[in-house]
């Protein structure tokens, strides 16, 4: 048993490691007969250089050593080499520091500055590196937005907070504030005076809010001791990180274990008309109201702006070269984008644009835009006074030297491809969050992995980020929540004999008086015939859907069932209760509108 607590033979045994440690240039923990400690011990043969060698299995308390190494390492295993008092690691970490040139740079006296250094403050970065820090690990972040082409910048944070998830759910929710002003009238709210938005009041109500979470994100790193920067990060050799601050000072540190996060650009590839144009980084801190506006892009990032838009009261059209929502379930994106076209947003679809010429400067101007059919001839000309690119965003690798790193990057997205551990090709380069190719773009994905990371390189833990039923929300205007496999993809890997799919149309009690969107909110659920009726698809179309959506996702990660659905009290009134009742199969036909309680 390896001994506990404040054990006095524990702290004896790793006072003793400290003192070999501080006290040898090379220092191998071994045992006599592990191959991979013989590899090590010749490889320094090899290059002359005498190591002190503590072989475990010969010695009685070695299995006490090799507890307390796993305390102070996060590594059981051995061999566990010590270079200068640096931690350099087993087997493959010595032989590639050997064939990167770090052996070298270590047996010279050089060590690192950092146990971690962190590229990117964004969701991901700032987990892991307070979760490092946690465990006792001298962390950097280095974290810099570089202007968008417009001159709009941001805090600490990364997307999410500043440009992303948090303004975005907040201007949804001034849109569904104005939707219940209408419904109030009906609940025998009297309120004479016009109804008007002031753009103004809710971007600086949104904009200090974010700017409240940016300070937030700096005390925290600061009171987990780590050490953030305001800086540009670019790899200039593997271990070392070079620094540029605004006012172009730079400084290098050297990094044991590096992270690569951001930077990260909304694609903006319509180059020619990029200057007269927005993108979603720069619509959230817009100082006017952007008034009629066209919205090229048909993915989460082009609707859920479009619908807020148009919930302000504005004039908005959504340009579509293809299809709605890629990836997601087609079924539910089309009536999402239904009842965003029943509440008077228009869709200009399969059309793409070719040129946009300002008519008339202003806050905002006039702008004339065309576009081309992607099908015919068809020529489309609209005057718009914004126009809001959302075509995707770009992994912004290109820049920061990973290729100085020897790190792999996918030439066509910019995407890094990691294993599951999140670890590149290089060994101690990993990365997390939406730089990761085929992994979500989700800030809970990017926390989660962070911090797992965070306490398997540093506190020997193993567990690894399950990205499977990842349930996510997106903020349209009538929300759709979903979890696991789109219904296509289901038909796809089980094939249409082994799944069944459980839908109903609902009409939420509060939706009733006021008399709107009667049977347009949607729940389905696809389960896998083969396997006990096991739910492998969620997808929810109605208000408050990320909110009913993590829960059921809860219950997927369980293993939830048909039956077993069916056998959980639904709590009355309510939207979620519709899942514990669903008895309409789509292969049946059935009438699935909403019938009563
Ligand atoms: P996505 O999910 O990458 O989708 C891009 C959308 O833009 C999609 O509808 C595309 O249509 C459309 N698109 C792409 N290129 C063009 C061009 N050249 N012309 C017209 N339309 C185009 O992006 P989002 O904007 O939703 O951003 C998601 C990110 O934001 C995510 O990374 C998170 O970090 C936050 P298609 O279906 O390909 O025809």
């Amino acid at each position: 048993m390896p001994p506990t607590g404040s054990d006095p033979g524990r702290d004896e045994i790793k006072s003793r490691i400290q003192g070999l440690i501080d006290s040898s240039e090379v220092l191998v923990f071994s045992k006599s007969y592990c191959p991979y400690c013989v590899k090590v011990k010749d490889l320094f043969k090899q290059l002359n250089v005498k190591c002190n060698v503590l072989e475990l299995d010969l010695m009685d308390d070695g299995s006490h050593y090799q507890d307390t190494l796993l305390e102070m390492t996060g590594q059981k295993t051995v061999p566990n080499v010590f270079i200068n008092k640096t931690h350099v690691g087993g087997c493959d970490k010595t032989l590639q520091a050997h064939q990167d040139g770090l052996l070298k740079q270590l047996l010279d006296g050089e060590s690192y500055d950092f146990d971690l250094i962190v590229i990117g403050g964004g969701s991901g970065g700032l987990a892991c590196s307070k979760e490092a820090a946690l465990l006792g690990k001298k962390v950097m972040v280095l974290d810099f937005v570089v202007p968008t082409p417009r001159g709009t910048t941001w805090g600490l944070g990364g997307t999410c907070v500043n440009v992303g998830c948090i303004p975005k759910k907040l201007m949804h929710q001034t849109a569904l504030l104005g939707t219940a002003l209408q419904d109030a009238r009906n609940f025998g709210w009297q309120f004479e005076e016009t109804v008007k938005h002031n753009w103004e009041t809710m971007k600086t109500g949104v904009n200090n809010y974010i700017g409240s979470l940016n300070w937030g994100y700096r005390v925290q790193l600061r009171e987990k001791s780590v050490n953030y920067v305001n800086s540009f990060a670019e790899f200039v050799s593997p271990h070392k990180i070079k620094a540029t601050n605004r006012r172009g000072k730079e400084t290098n540190r050297r990094g044991k274990e590096t992270l690569p996060g951001h930077p990260w650009g909304s694609a903006v590839h319509h180059q020619g008309i990029v200057p007269l144009c927005i993108t979603s980084d720069d619509l959230f801190s817009l100082p006017y109201c952007p008034g009629k506006t066209l919205v090229i892009g048909a993915s989460y990032v082009a609707l859920e702006c479009a619908g807020f838009l148009a919930g302000l009261g504005l004039d908005v059209t959504v340009m579509v070269r293809s299809i709605l929502l890629r990836g997601f379930d087609q079924d539910m994106a089309n009536r999402a984008g239904e009842h965003m076209e029943d509440h008077g947003v228009k869709f200009l679809r399969k059309f793409v644009p070719t040129s946009v010429e300002e008519l008339e400067k202003g806050t905002p101007g006039r702008l004339k835009v065309t576009a081309k059919s992607t099908e015919t001839d068809e020529v489309f000309e609209g005057e718009y006074n914004t126009v809001l690119i959302a075509v995707g965003r770009d992994a912004c690798t290109g820049t920061i030297g990973l290729d100085k790193a020897g790190v792999i990057v996918n030439k066509k997205n910019g995407k890094i491809p990691v294993n599951d551990e999140e670890q590149t090709n290089v060994p101690h380069v990993y990365a997390i969050g939406d730089i990761l190719e085929g992994k979500w773009e989700l800030t809970p994905v990017a926390i989660q992995a962070g911090k797992l990371l965070a306490r398997r390189l540093f506190g020997g833990a193993t567990l690894k980020c399950d990205y499977v039923n990842v349930p996510t929300t997106v903020f349209t205007p009538l929300e759709y929540g979903c979890c696991g496999l789109s219904e296509d993809k289901a038909l796809e890997l089980y094939g249409p004999e082994n799944i069944e799919v459980f839908h109903s149309l609902f009409w939420p009690l509060e939706f009733t008086v006021p008399g709107r969107d009667n049977n347009k909110c949607y729940a389905k659920i696809i389960c896998n015939k083969q396997d006990n009726d096991r739910v492998v698809g969620f997808h929810y179309l109605g208000p408050n859907a990320g909110e009913v959506t993590q829960g059921y996702g809860a219950a997927m990660k369980c293993g939830m069932t048909k039956d077993q659905l069916s056998n959980t009290i639904g709590i009355h009134p309510t939207c979620a209760e519709i899942y514990t009742t669903m008895e309409v199969t789509k292969s049946s036909g059935g009438d699935i509108a909403a019938a009563g309680c």
